[in-house]
């Protein structure tokens, strides 16, 4: 079955879907949560989490034949059988996955961008269970912490099996250092759960690879190979596509080669209790929403501000209930989201702004001008939001 394993070519054969997802585009399948349904929890239910496909969704459920093939510059390739990953010491680990493009909808407002839109919600948080990539690619001979291997392999390749316009039909491909993949600290999965269920289709079924911190690109599904490589994947996803650009790169003078593909997202967060502009009645609103930073960084403040960014107030930060959150602490989900909340008092129309400030100091910026790229990635500006006072709807009701 491996070698030869490749996904359907066309879309009769999708799985099911929760009707109350916002679908961004149909084939391939890309959908994310309203905004009140994705802060309504901590751990996002894995029918409303993010759905972000490049091509039809596979189907891998001849687990019998089904194996992982290792490979590349290692002395022992190796395949691994469900079976084989599944005796590995299991490990659950809470993570955001957040996709590069999320909030890219508000970023082709200040100029055209070029990709999928996505509103606040292109991102969960779930617990995965599964191996450690660590553990994985030290039972076929490459030790913990191994920047370069013998043999010059300094990459670690995931290969899929979905069929991708972007590689003309091949597979969906990422890399992640090799230092990286063999840090046990690092938290790297080769997962095959998802918040104590077995792994869904749209999830990547049967294996999976969660690599927290990292933008969802380098989390790739439906794994097929991994293979050690000496230079960083040249596959679309990774070369031409998902680098961030500054503001002057356009596609007529874009030069791929110049920038290394995106790893870590920086700081972010939004508010997911009001839409972009809200009909209110004077008195108490709830702002309620998410921050979130990467590379296993906290988050140390949430900020809330009504006069344009001149005063702020901080918002309660939480993971989970009755736990203070202290960022860095080992009560805390390193690789996961903060939710927060806060009531703010509104007499009349009123901008309502967050921005969130991370364990390492890092904060958003103000503007989304300044951040503007081509492909519309990591739009992290301070996020705004409108609220029209109803004055007379009161005395109405
Ligand atoms: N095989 C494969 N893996 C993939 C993708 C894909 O299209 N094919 N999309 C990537 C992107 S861009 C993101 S954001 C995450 C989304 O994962 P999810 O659909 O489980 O939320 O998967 C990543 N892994
Ligand atoms: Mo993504």
């Amino acid at each position: 079955m491996a070698g030869a394993l490749r996904g359907p070519s066309d879309y009769a054969q999708e799985p099911t879907r929760h009707p109350s997802l916002r679908i961004n585009a149909k084939e391939p399948f890309n959908a994310e949560a309203t905004r009140r349904d994705l802060v309504a929890s901590y751990i996002t239910p894995v029918d409303l989490f993010l759905k972000r496909n490049h091509g039809p969704i596979p189907i891998l459920d001849d687990i019998a034949s089904y194996y992982v093939s290792i490979g590349g510059l290692v002395d022992r390739p190796a395949k691994l059988t469900l079976d084989d990953i599944k005796r590995l010491p299991k490990y659950n680990v809470t993570a955001t996955l957040q996709c590069a493009g999320n909030r890219r909808t508000e970023m082709s407002k200040s100029r055209k961008v070029r990709g999928v839109g996505w509103d606040v919600c292109a991102l969960g948080n779930a617990t995965w269970g599964g191996a450690k990539l660590s553990d994985v690619l030290q039972l076929i001979g490459v030790p913990y912490h191994t920047e370069i291997t013998l043999s010059g392999g300094k990459h670690v390749e995931f290969t899929s099996v979905d069929q991708c316009p972007e590689e003309k039909g091949g597979p969906y491909k990422a890399s992640i250092p090799l230092g990286h993949a063999t840090n046990p600290a690092a938290d790297v999965l080769v997962a095959y759960e998802m918040n104590g269920e077995v792994l869904k289709r749209d999830h990547g079924y049967p294996l999976r690879v969660v690599v927290p911190g990292v933008i969802g690109a380098r989390s790739v599904k439906w794994l097929n190979r991994i293979d050690i490589i000496e230079e960083e994947c040249q596959g679309f996803f990774m070369q031409k596509d998902y680098k961030m650009f500054p503001p002057s790169v356009d596609w007529d003078n874009i030069v791929w080669s110049t920038r290394k593909p995106q790893m870590d997202y920086p700081v972010q967060s939004a508010i997911c209790s009001l839409e972009d502009t809200n009909a209110i009645i004077p008195g108490e609103v709830t702002v309620a929403g998410y921050a979130l930073s990467g590379g296993g960084r906290g988050i140390e403040r949430v900020e809330i501000s009504t006069d344009g960014g001149r005063t702020w107030s901080g918002a309660v930060r939480y993971q989970k209930e009755g736990v203070p959150y202290v960022p860095g602490d080992v009560t805390s989900d390193k690789w996961a989201w903060v939710l927060f909340k806060t009531v703010i008092d509104v007499r009349g129309d009123t901008e309502i702004i967050v921005k969130a400030v991370d364990s390492g100091a890092n904060v958003q910026p103000e503007s989304v001008d300044t951040i503007w790229n081509l492909r519309g990635i990591l739009n992290t500006c301070w996020h705004r939001v409108r609220l029209l006072t109803i004055h007379n709807l009161r005395s109405l009701l």
